[in-house]
């Protein structure tokens, strides 16, 4: 059977996977589900609900960087994780700190000014699931907002030092991109695509599977932190590039 990845378009950890996956040249199955009613599909195969969840063959894998190594492991192509040691340790900090720091700040301080706007946020949340959910989420909007608030801890005070952990790590990868073309060693890994990867929201690139709010319906937040980091965030998007001949 192909292998499948369960996954919301929205998310920014998916987003790893699938490039990931298109850079080593692996086909899969996407499947992409609703945020909120993925949690019996995906308590079919682990305890924890997240996503994104890889299945490949009788292997169930969740969580990005879990997936990225068995990847590695398993197919040995465009290898994404170096051989020397000490290399891989460095590229494994990067991605651990960017996993679990920049990821989910990111993730607060998008959802806390997307969620202000419906009718950007609804498209989003939604993508690449029956049109259908668009309706259903309109019609529960406000509920939506609230869970997913209480479920992420957004509120004002969280989405304030999320975006000054958003600003201050993205200092800290420009101020190595602006000397070196790679986070570590003189080749593209991991710690390069989950940077890119991670930051894709900000930069909103094409090949990311959803419909960006344009216009009036982006959310002023967004808008002002964006330009006021275009040129560090440029330098992710011309990494995130590298990719893009990858993705079919
Ligand atoms: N560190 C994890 C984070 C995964 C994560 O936070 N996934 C979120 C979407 S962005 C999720 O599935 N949340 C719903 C849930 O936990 O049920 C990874 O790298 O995969």
């Amino acid at each position: 059977m192909a292998i499948q990845l369960y996954q919301f378009a929205v998310s920014h950890y998916c987003e790893k996977v699938r490039w990931a996956l298109d850079y080593k040249g692996i086909r899969y199955q996407p499947v992409y589900l609703l945020p909120g009613n993925h949690v019996s599909t995906i308590r079919r195969f682990t305890r924890k609900t997240a996503v994104p969840v890889l299945v490949d063959d009788q292997q169930v894998i969740q969580g990005s960087s879990e997936i990225i190594s068995y990847l590695d492991d398993t197919y040995e192509d465009q290898p994404l994780t170096p051989a020397a040691p000490d290399q891989r340790e460095q590229v494994l900090a990067w991605e651990q700190q960017l996993d679990n720091e920049a990821g989910v700040a990111i993730r607060c301080f998008c959802y806390h000014h997307l969620l202000q706007r419906p009718k950007a946020a609804i498209p989003v949340l939604a993508a690449q699931t029956p049109f259908y959910n668009r309706w259903i989420l309109a019609l529960t909007f406000s509920r939506v907002d609230e869970i997913m608030r209480e479920w992420m801890k957004i509120n004002e005070r969280t989405a304030a030092k999320a975006e000054q952990v958003t600003t201050q790590t993205l200092d800290q990868l420009a101020e190595v991109y602006q000397k070196q073309q790679w986070l570590v060693g003189d080749t593209f890994t991991r710690a390069d695509l989950t940077a890119a990867a991670l930051y894709a929201p900000m930069f909103e690139p094409a090949q990311y599977p959803v419909p960006w709010p344009k216009g009036r319906h982006v959310p002023k937040g967004l808008l002002s932190w964006r330009d006021q980091n275009q040129d560090k965030l440029e330098l992710l998007a011309q990494r995130y590039a590298i990719m893009r001949d990858a993705r079919p």
